[in-house]
């Protein structure tokens, strides 16, 4: 008897129709079982979810195995890997020349906390519309392990060198520096990640995410403060993080007692839903007090540890056009003479 052919399911497809496929990017390079792989896997799977289109999204990065990251998804994405430190910079550049773009930051800590801390606070401090996530694993993976900015005192290396300064906490900066949603989470933590980063695509200006990402190579070790055994034993999630997009009914259940229920600029809800702490996201002194109750703990804290969706972006304070600048007509970009002649008259 001829058997039946059986029929192959049909890709899931998202709000624009595209396959996950259509994110995907290059076979990564970085070592098996590197938490920055996992990031991207996460990054596939909410800008998929989202509907984002590839071709809208400007990936930019700096230098390190986290910044070559963006090599290994979304392919059909613009993408620019800058010097090391100075993604920022070249971010607001290509953010300003077209606004239409969403740009996604990957950088690491060394990228962001040591050679790149000059223009990371400058940029938390403007409210860019980004999303930056920080591949935190604590050394500078590329460069065979050196300690980075982030390292915990008293955390070692694999030859049992001691670091004996005190870490740069990535997401106290960002906070008492002005970005307007800022989190940390681990590259373990399949399910926190994700609602993060789709909360970020939502989000309207800077999104700092701090993931702690562990380095196989160099930094899974007892001793190390960015393992997968420390973050496995010591990981305190704040809340459990619901994301509800704004294109899906968000009539969903909740206790207001437990739940927080925060609306995005954009309609979308984040619903947090408390675990041990009790707390309130939009309380820029709660949560940098958090952080530092954290850290005299040794916790390493998860979760959104602030967001004010309504603070005014960089580009709205610019007061500048929203059309991107290699569209305009040479009419438009370069003044008249008489123009000139006035601006020279003035400096008579
Ligand atoms: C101007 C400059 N200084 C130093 C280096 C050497 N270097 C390359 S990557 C790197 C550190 C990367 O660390 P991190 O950002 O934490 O990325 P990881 O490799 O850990 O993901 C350094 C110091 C460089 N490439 N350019
Ligand atoms: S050296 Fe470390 S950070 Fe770099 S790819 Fe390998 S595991 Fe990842
Ligand atoms: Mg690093």
């Amino acid at each position: 008897m001829a058997s039946t052919p059986t029929a192959t399911p049909e890709p899931k497809s998202n709000r624009i129709g595209l396959n996950v496929i259509d994110y995907r990017g290059g076979k990564t390079t970085l070592c098996a079982g590197c938490g920055h792989n996992a990031i991207s896997e996460r990054i596939v799977d909410a800008m998929f979810e989202m509907g984002v289109k590839p071709e809208h999204v400007i990936k930019m990065s700096g230098i390190g195995c986290s910044s070559k990251s963006p090599a290994y998804f979304m392919s059909r994405s613009h993408s620019f890997n800058s010097v090391h430190g100075r993604m920022p910079s070249v971010t607001t550049g290509a953010v300003l020349a077209n606004q239409h773009l969403m740009a996604l930051g990957v950088s690491g800590d060394g990228d962001s906390a040591s050679i790149g801390i000059g223009q990371f606070v400058h940029l938390m401090r403007r409210n860019l519309p980004m999303i930056y996530i920080i591949e935190d694993n604590g050394v500078y993976g590329l460069t065979k392990g050196q300690f980075s900015a982030t390292a915990d005192l008293g955390s070692k290396l694999k030859t049992g060198v001691v670091n004996d300064l005190p870490p740069i906490d990535t997401c106290a900066l960002a906070i008492q520096l002005g970005a307007s949603f800022v989190g940390r989470s681990f590259s373990g933590d399949k399910r926190q990640l994700f609602a993060m980063l789709k909360a970020a695509i939502a989000h309207k200006g800077t999104v700092m995410l701090d993931v702690i990402s562990p380095c196989v190579t160099f930094n899974d070790h007892e001793g190390s403060t960015k393992s997968y055994k420390f973050m496995k034993d010591h990981d305190e999630p704040l809340h459990d993080i619901t994301f509800v997009p704004s294109f899906e009914n968000i009539d969903v259940d909740y206790d207001p007692g437990t739940t927080l229920d925060v609306t995005m600029h954009d309609g979308s809800h984040l619903r947090l839903k408390k675990l041990n702490e009790d707390h309130d996201p939009t309380d820029k002194l709660k949560a940098l007090a958090l952080l530092h109750e954290a850290h005299d703990k040794g916790e390493a804290l998860t979760g959104i540890f602030y967001i004010d969706p309504k603070k005014p972006s960089f580009l709205d304070l610019l007061n500048m056009t929203d059309k991107p600048l290699a569209t305009l007509p040479e009419s438009v970009v370069r003044p008249p003479k008489s123009v000139l002649d006035e601006i020279m008259a003035d400096l008579r």
